[in-house]
This record gives structure tokens, C-alpha cells and sequence, in this order.
């Protein structure tokens, strides 16, 4: 058995980190064989409902878990930590325009951006789920100088699923059989799903639907998706938001497989045109513990609007967070 590594959750007594705590425990993360000491970090109001996950955790028995801490002190939670998945976030109130949004959270990303780099393992991996995640990625990232700024990616992983779902729907082939999907830009209604180069079955996905579905409905579907689950459910996508969190730390550490890749938001470096300065989601192979984007994939002109809208919102959105960074 392999030593315990530490795993920070913030907001872990939410939705999401309810989910995450089990999962990563059970070992869907890191593997069966991969011990984890679970950090969780929430609001000073509620450690009273982190206390129950805690108890929970301890009755589940899990082999793989080493240990629990709970706490309001982001510098107990990311210390030394390996992992750090930051899902607690300001939720939008009533009234709140996305700028307001976007400055409230900033007060809590600097703050646990500025943890991470005081007590954090140097190659801590974090994953910033909390919306709006593509920013609060870079006011984290920001907060430490001292950190790899590779480390700090943004989820978009679970809009690459929720692609993945939509075409094995319409054509009726396992979303298992499914390749090389890509979400780019920011994960709003703004992001870009693009099948252009993904394969069913070894086949070209775009010679398999026709492009009306792919412009009107699919586009627009995977976009809306988030808004289509708060309709359904009446509350957010929180177990298929945990699952894709899940995904995205294991493709990370343990690498994607041969022949595919997977969409991730990571800093953006000039590829595809996309200037350095957000963070901006690529399609992205990984392995020995570190993550690529995928090159040389051609742009069309369809492409390049899309891409271009979505990074001008998370210009945007930096420009509103300016004196964070
Ligand atoms: P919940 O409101 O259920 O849970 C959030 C938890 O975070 C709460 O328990 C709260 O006390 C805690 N929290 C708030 N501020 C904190 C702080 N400063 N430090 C530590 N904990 C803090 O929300 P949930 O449904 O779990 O969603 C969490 C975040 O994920 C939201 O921002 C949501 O918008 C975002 N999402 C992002 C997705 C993505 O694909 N990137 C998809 C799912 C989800 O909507």
C-alpha cells in the first residue's frame, strides 16, 4: 500500500463536497490502492454540518481513509496538501449581477489561493469547481506566486461529459466509444462544444449527425445543461458535478488514456490564439502527472467566433477582479 497523500476539499459540507468526500474515499479518485487523508474546509457556520460528514465518513469504514480533518482555517486545510479541489463558493443572490459575483468571490480565492501558497505541497494539484471557476482559478493562481501557476486548472470537465452524453444519446453508441470531445473557453453559457474532431467508434462524429443538430440543438444543449438539471431537480448538478471532479483529478494524476484527451481549463499560452492571462479550457492529454494541450487541431471559422466570444467573456471577468491580481 502506497503512503496517504492529503486531500483538501473546500465547502465540503455543500452539495458537492458531500458527494466528493465519499467518492474520494472509496478510492475513485487516486485508485484502490491509494490512501487519502480527507482536509475539509467550510464556513465557520456551517462545521456543525461538516461534523455529520465527518461522522459519516467514520461509518462508512472506508479502508482507504487515513484520516479526516475538519476546520474553518484554510491553512489547516491545504496544509501539505496534494490535492486541492475548492468547491465552496459565493452562490448568486437575488439581484446579483455576474460582476457582483464574480468580486464576492474573489474575497474568498484570494484568501485560499494565498493558504495554498503558505502551506500547500509545491505540486499540490488544484482544481477550482466554485463558480465563476475559470476566474477564481486565476485570483487563486494569483494569490500564489510561489506555486506552479500549471497547478491551477478550472472544471469543464463535466461539460466535456455532459457533451459525451449527448452524442452517444443521438447516435445511439455507448458514450464509452466516444474520443477526443473538446470544450473550449469559459465554463458558462459562452463555452464551445465542438465534436469536430471527436470519433464514434473509430468514426468521424461530424459524418455521423447532421450539422443543423449540431449548430441548434446540441451546441445549445450542452450549454444549457446546467439550467436544464435546476428545472428538473430544483437544485444544481451536484452528483454529476462531484463524479466529473473526480474525473478530472484521476485523468490529471493518472493519466488520459491512449487515443483520447480530455477538456480541462488550464492557463492559457497562446495556443489556438488565446492570449496568456485567463484560464481558458483546451483539450488536454496528460500523463506522468502533468497536462499538454492538444496542438495543431485546425480552427474554422465557426470555431474561431465561438472561441473568441467565450474568451472575451473571461476578459471580461478578469477585468472585474483586476485588483486581485
Ligand atoms: P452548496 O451551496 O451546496 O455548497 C457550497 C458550500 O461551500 C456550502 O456548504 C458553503 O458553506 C461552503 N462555502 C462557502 N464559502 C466558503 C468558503 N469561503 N470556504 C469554505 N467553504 C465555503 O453548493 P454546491 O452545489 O456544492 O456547488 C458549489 C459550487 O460549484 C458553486 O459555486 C456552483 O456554482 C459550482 N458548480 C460548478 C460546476 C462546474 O462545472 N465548474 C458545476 C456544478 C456547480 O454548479
Amino acid at each position: 500500500m502506497k503512503s496517504p497523500v492529503r486531500v483538501a476539499i473546500t465547502g465540503a459540507a455543500g452539495q458537492i463536497g458531500y458527494q466528493l468526500c465519499f467518492r474520494i474515499a472509496a478510492g475513485d479518485m487516486l485508485g484502490p490502492d491509494q490512501p487519502v487523508i480527507l482536509q475539509l474546509l467550510e464556513i465557520t457556520p456551517a462545521l456543525g454540518a461538516l461534523e455529520g460528514v465527518a461522522m459519516e465518513l467514520q461509518d462508512a469504514a472506508f479502508p482507504l481513509l487515513a484520516g479526516t480533518v475538519t476546520t474553518d482555517d484554510a491553512e489547516v486545510a491545504f496544509n501539505e496538501a496534494d490535492y486541492a479541489l475548492l468547491v465552496g463558493a459565493k452562490p448568486r443572490g437575488p439581484g446579483m449581477e455576474r460582476k457582483d459575483l464574480i468580486s464576492e468571490n474573489g474575497k474568498i480565492f484570494g484568501p485560499q489561493g494565498r493558504a495554498l501558497n503558505a502551506v500547500a505541497s509545491r505540486d499540490v494539484k488544484v482544481l477550482v469547481v466554485g463558480n465563476p471557476a475559470n476566474t477564481n482559478a486565476l485570483i487563486a493562481s494569483a494569490a500564489a506566486p510561489d506555486l506552479d501557476p500549471r497547478n491551477f486548472t478550472a472544471m469543464t470537465r463535466l461539460d466535456h461529459n455532459r457533451a459525451l452524453a449527448q452524442l452517444a444519446m443521438k447516435t445511439g453508441v455507448h458514450h464509452d466509444r466516444i474520443r477526443k470531445m473538446v470544450i473550449w473557453g469559459n465554463h458558462s453559457s459562452t463555452q464551445y462544444p465542438d465534436i469536430r474532431f471527436a470519433e464514434v467508434d473509430g468514426k468521424p462524429a461530424p459524418e455521423q449527425v447532421d450539422d443543423d443538430w449540431y449548430r441548434e440543438t446540441f451546441i445549445p444543449d450542452v450549454q444549457q445543461r446546467g439550467a436544464a438539471i435546476i428545472k428538473a431537480r430544483g437544485a444544481s448538478s451536484a452528483a454529476s458535478a462531484a463524479s466529473s471532479a473526480i474525473d478530472h483529478i484521476r485523468s490529471w494524476a493518472l493519466g488520459t488514456r491512449e487515443g483520447d484527451w480530455v477538456s480541462m481549463a488550464v492557463p492559457a499560452d497562446g495556443s489556438y490564439g488565446i492570449e496568456p492571462g485567463v484560464i481558458y479550457s483546451y483539450p488536454c492529454v496528460c500523463r506522468d502527472g502533468g497536462w499538454e494541450i492538444v496542438q495543431g487541431l485546425d480552427v474554422d471559422a465557426f470555431s474561431r467566433e465561438r472561441m473568441d466570444a467565450s474568451d472575451a467573456e473571461l476578459r471580461e471577468e478578469r477585468a472585474a477582479v483586476e485588483d486581485l491580481l
